[in-house]
């Protein structure tokens, strides 16, 4: 079912701090930096590397305000492993399979991701307490 790791999402209090340390740290290129409304983050996509289904990324994640999933997430957990995303063929069709599987889906429909993926996330509970996310390349990036 899964094309590969996408990304690991990454909560963090400082975006511009964090990615400072990663490049310098790792070597890592930011490749995309977006501010996601919906989602309540401000983010930038690291590369790691290319594979033959597609490249595998660090996602770092700023919460927007205290009253987002990341905001709520640093508050209680602090900084650290947010969630674990994996590349699908198609989104939809990914949440009906593992929603007739009996995981919570947390959306209702694919949102809009970073670098124009579309995305949906699984709920922590029924994944072995990982938030995970179905990502959804656009064509360009398949
Ligand atoms: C919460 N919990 C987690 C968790 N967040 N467990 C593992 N990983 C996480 N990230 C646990 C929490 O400790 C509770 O367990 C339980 O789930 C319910 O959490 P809560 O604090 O009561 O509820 P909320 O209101 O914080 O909601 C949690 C969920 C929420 C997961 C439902 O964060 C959500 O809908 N997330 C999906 C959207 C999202 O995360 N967007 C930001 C990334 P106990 O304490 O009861 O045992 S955006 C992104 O990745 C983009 C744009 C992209 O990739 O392109
Ligand atoms: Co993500």
């Amino acid at each position: 079912m899964f094309l590969r790791i996408d990304h690991v999402g990454i909560a963090c209090h400082d975006l511009e701090a964090k990615i400072a340390f990663f490049e310098s740290t790792f070597g890592m290129t930011v490749v995309s930096r977006e501010v996601n409304e919906e989602q309540g983050v401000r983010e930038a996509m690291l590369h790691v590397a290319d594979g033959p289904n597609g490249s595998s990324y660090v996602q770092l994640l700023e919460p927007l305000s205290p009253d987002t999933p990341v905001g709520k997430f640093l508050a209680k957990r602090g900084e650290g492993v947010h969630h674990v995303a994996f590349g699908v063929p198609d989104v939809a069709e990914a949440m009906t399979e593992l929603g007739g599987k009996g995981i919570r889906l947390l959306d209702e429909r694919p949102r809009h991701g970073s670098m124009g993926s579309s995305i949906a996330f699984l709920h922590p509970k029924d994944v072995g307490g990982v938030l995970t996310e179905l990502v959804q390349a656009p064509e360009a990036r398949s």
